[in-house]
């Protein structure tokens, strides 16, 4: 997969060279390719942030050149069009169906906003030619869609069949398969601090330990995500509408 993200802080992106998507990058299996958008702007000053002080372009033509410029270069696949995402507190909610949906893509491009956003013609231009996203993160406010960018790219580069060795573990996770939250994890050793790990799962029942996995998700689920719930006002335990 080709990710490109456009910033004024392609600093915050450093932290892709880590852990396990960092690992994927050497391997070749997600290419990620971070561009300064003042790399754009067309004033000494370097502006892209509002309107330049004595009048100019605005930060309309930086974001058209930057956009441009990684859509003329194209997907290295070519085949399906880039799906272009801008991060934003007033988009749709990101989740792991969409995080799904975006790991089938062949190439995403970030276009990471601040401060007042991004030009509402800067959007409707690239929708008009192309695929665009709007996505939040959640109900809350950041600074900038960098980190919601950051945390899009982990979410999506882990579903990348290869990054994660062992593709079970992406399964019984929460969010995924029965759309509840997992259950308890316990490792060793049996007893720590007076605290003894559950009984069942030093059973070798694995009938058992599955029945209790199962009771633990749903009572886990009713008590701090009741909306994830099966039947649930507003959503037929469609975990990913709500999540
Ligand atoms: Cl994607 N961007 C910003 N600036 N704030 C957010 C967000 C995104 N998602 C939640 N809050």
């Amino acid at each position: 997969m080709k990710i490109d993200v456009i910033t004024i802080f392609p600093a915050y992106f450093e932290a892709l060279e880590l852990s396990l998507l960092g690992k994927a990058r050497d391997r070749g299996l997600l290419d990620v390719c971070v561009r300064d958008l003042r790399d754009f702007a067309h004033d000494r000053h370097r502006t892209v942030d509002d309107t330049p002080a004595g009048g100019g372009a605005g930060m309309v033509e930086p974001w058209g050149e930057a956009l441009d410029e990684v859509l003329a270069e194209g997907a290295p696949e070519g085949s399906r069009a880039p799906l272009i995402v801008f991060p934003s507190p007033a988009g749709e909610v990101f989740t792991q169906r969409m995080a799904r949906e975006l790991a089938e893509e062949p190439h995403l491009i970030f276009g990471c906003g601040r401060y007042e956003g991004i030009d509402q013609r800067v959007f409707d231009e690239y929708a008009d030619r192309g695929r665009v996203r709007i996505v939040s993160l959640g109900d809350y406010v950041l600074n900038g869609g960098e980190v919601a960018v950051l945390a899009m790219v982990e979410a999506i580069g882990r579903l990348i069949p290869g990054v994660v060795g062992n593709p079970e573990s992406l399964v019984e996770e929460s969010h995924e398969e029965d759309g509840l939250l997992e259950y308890p994890s316990y490792t060793k050793p049996a007893t720590w601090r007076g605290r003894d790990v559950p009984s069942v799962l030093l059973s070798g029942n694995h009938a058992a330990i599955a029945a209790w996995r199962r009771e633990q998700s749903l009572e886990r689920t009713r008590r701090i995500r009741p909306d994830l719930l099966p039947g649930d006002e507003g959503d037929a335990g469609d975990a990913e509408s709500v999540a």
